[in-house]
């Protein structure tokens, strides 16, 4: 994913730009810029903190209230979850991951005018506890959003099994006024105020309390339906067997310090990876791949 010869010879106002930035309290950010959209990625997590069309409304709930500091998950964009979700006894929920500082490997504006940058989860005493393996993430700005993240088991002779996520929010215009599809048919696990399986029932998922599902053998793309903001809100992936659904609503929204009380609001989370028993053991020299795609389109 070096600069092409190609690529140099487009032309200069059609290439995409990464510019390095010192982003909130200072932590390192790379800010694209394409001809269609922008984004910002800090190595903090190698969190995706936005992305948005030229002519649109940012594609992320961003909390006014993160954190953006050394060993804090910023609240917001897309958090890489890995390699565990949720809880996990005497360890940081939801992984390392989100608080790592990433290495940048390599950025590339192509001559389509996209820009992919890659980056590498560092060395870090957590990762111990697994078998060797590398996380790269690589992220692709255009018209839309494109999201990978490669987990190679670097190991010779042991499994390795994880759990991995991104936890994308959404920006909404009120949460109560959406509608999410393509979960129909799907079996969750409810997880609010104890863990029950259910059935989704609905070809349009309504919001009106708190909500905090992991829906299994979960392949197909969501749409977020938002009339108050116009527009439609598409997630697509691969390499994904679960969808998470997450709004804290009124009560937790107070809990946490790191979010206003009255955000969950404008906010949702659909999340796509590989959780509980969708995990994903890679024998010893196996890769695997998770990748999203986000899209908007205007409502007409
Ligand atoms: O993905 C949903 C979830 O696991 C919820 O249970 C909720 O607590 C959320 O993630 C946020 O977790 P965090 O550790 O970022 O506060």
């Amino acid at each position: 994913m070096t600069t092409s010869a190609s690529a140099a010879k487009a032309k200069p106002e059609a290439l995409g730009r990464v510019t390095f930035l010192d982003g909130q309290c200072e932590l390192p950010m790379l800010e694209i810029s394409t001809a269609w959209s922008t984004a910002e990625i800090y190595l903090h997590g190698a969190h995706v903190t936005q992305f948005k069309k030229k002519d649109g409304t940012p594609l992320l709930f961003m909390s006014q209230c993160s954190r953006f500091a050394e060993g804090e998950p910023i609240r917001g964009g897309i958090p890489v979850i890995f390699p565990w979700f949720g809880p996990r006894e005497g360890l940081r929920q939801h992984g390392f991951a989100r608080v790592q500082t990433w290495e940048l490997k390599e950025f590339a504006p192509a001559p389509d005018g996209s820009v992919s940058v890659r980056l590498r989860l560092p060395d870090c005493p957590e990762a111990s506890a697994f078998p060797a393996f590398t996380a790269d993430y690589i992220v692709t700005v255009n018209q839309s959003l494109t999201l990978q993240l490669v987990v190679t088991n670097q190991s010779k002779d042991t499994e390795f099994t994880f759990e991995n996520c991104l936890h994308s929010y959404f920006e909404v215009g009120d949460v109560t006024a959406i509608s999410l599809s393509g979960l129909k048919g799907l079996s969750y696990l409810d997880t609010v105020g104890g863990v029950v399986e259910k059935t989704e029932t609905s070809d349009a998922v309504r919001i009106a309390s708190e909500v905090d599902r992991i829906y299994q053998n979960a392949t197909g793309t969501v749409e977020i339906l938002d009339p108050r903001l116009g527009r439609k809100i598409r997630v697509e992936k691969q390499g994904s067997a679960s969808t998470v659904l997450w709004n804290p609503w009124i009560t937790k929204s107070r809990q946490m310090p790191d979010f206003g009380d009255e955000e969950y609001e404008r906010m949702i989370c659909v999340e796509s990876g590989n959780v509980g028993s969708n995990s994903i053991c890679l024998a010893p020299g196996r890769s695997s791949t998770l990748t999203v795609k986000l899209s908007s389109e205007t409502l007409k």
